[in-house]
This record gives C-alpha cells, structure tokens and sequence, in this order.
C-alpha cells in the first residue's frame, strides 16, 4: 500500500489541497481514499499558522521515485518554491511508505523519516488504515497512535470530512 500525506499553511488551503489530489489523478494516479481534514499547530518552526493536513491511499504502477517526481511536479504546477525547512508553504506532498520498501538515499527516505512523531501524520492515518502494518517493526498505525502525548493530541482538531 502506497499512504502519503499533505499539508498546508499558505493562502487557501484547502483548495491547495483539493488541486493537489485532483492533479495527482490527472497524472493517472488512482487516490483511493483519504482521512479527514485536520486542522494542525505547527510542527518543528513553530512561529508560522496553522496547517490542514491529511493523509491518502494511492494506487500506481509508478515505483517510489518517479512518483515522487510526479508529487514534487504537482507541488510546483500549485506554485510552491522551495524555501525554509519546516516552515510555511502552499502544498507539501511527503510520501510515507510504499508497500514493503525500506531504504534512505539523499532525496528519498521510505518509510518517511519522521512519520511516527507527528500528530499531523498519525492521527489522519490512524482515521483511514488502523491496522496498516508499517516497515521495518511491522508494528500498526494504531500501536503508534497510543503512543501520542495528550498534549499533541490537543494540537490535531477536525476540519473537513474527507475529499475522496
Ligand atoms: N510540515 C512541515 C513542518 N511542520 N506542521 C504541521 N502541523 N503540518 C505539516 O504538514 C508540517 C508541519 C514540513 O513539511
Ligand atoms: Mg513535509
Ligand atoms: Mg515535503
């Protein structure tokens, strides 16, 4: 299974976001489902707004690095420069994890290396594929989830139900 997550903070977010799935589907990339909306306190740089984040299920027959520049080329064709790590930004598309790959080269890390520790990934997550088993512990979206602080679940509000 294929889960990537999307995020942003700059100008409308959620029609940044809904251009972004539609664009991935007009490069022939199947969006099978995603969560819910949620509306997120700023991880890493903490002086920037709020972002909608989500996570979706895709399908292609793309491997990981052409998708990913299909992703990057979708964050362009929204507008996106390239600019402060963690800060703000009109659309962000990380990929989480592609079926069983594991491995970390210069550009691309699967699973996503930091996915475990943020709220604005799991919780979304936990929302479409509870049982999802993720690589290299095989241990569920849900084993993390309940590994949250309560003060990080506090940052994680619905927003929207989900788009697809
Ligand atoms: N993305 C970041 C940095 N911090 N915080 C939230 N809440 N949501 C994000 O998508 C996010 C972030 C870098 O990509
Ligand atoms: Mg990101
Ligand atoms: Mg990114």
């Amino acid at each position: 299974m294929i889960f990537i997550s999307i995020g942003a903070n700059l100008g409308n977010c959620l029609e940044n976001i809904t251009k972004a799935l539609a664009f991935l589907e007009e490069n022939g990339i199947e969006v099978i489902a995603t969560s819910s909306v949620y509306l997120t306190a700023p991880w890493g740089f903490k002086e920037q707004p709020p972002f909608l984040n989500l996570v979706a299920q895709l399908n292609t027959h793309l491997p990981p690095h052409p998708l990913l520049k299909t992703m990057l080329e979708v964050e362009a064709r929204l507008g996106r420069k390239r600019e402060q790590r963690w800060g703000p930004r009109i659309i962000d598309l990380d990929l989480l994890c592609y079926y069983h790959l594991s491995f970390e080269e210069e550009n691309l890390c699967l699973p996503h290396p930091y996915w475990h520790e943020r709220a604005f990934v799991l919780i979304p997550w936990y929302e479409l594929a509870p049982l999802h088993q993720v690589v290299p512990t095989a241990s569920t979206i849900a084993h993390y989830s309940q590994t949250l602080a309560k003060d990080q679940l506090k940052e994680v509000q619905l927003f929207a139900p989900p788009l697809r």
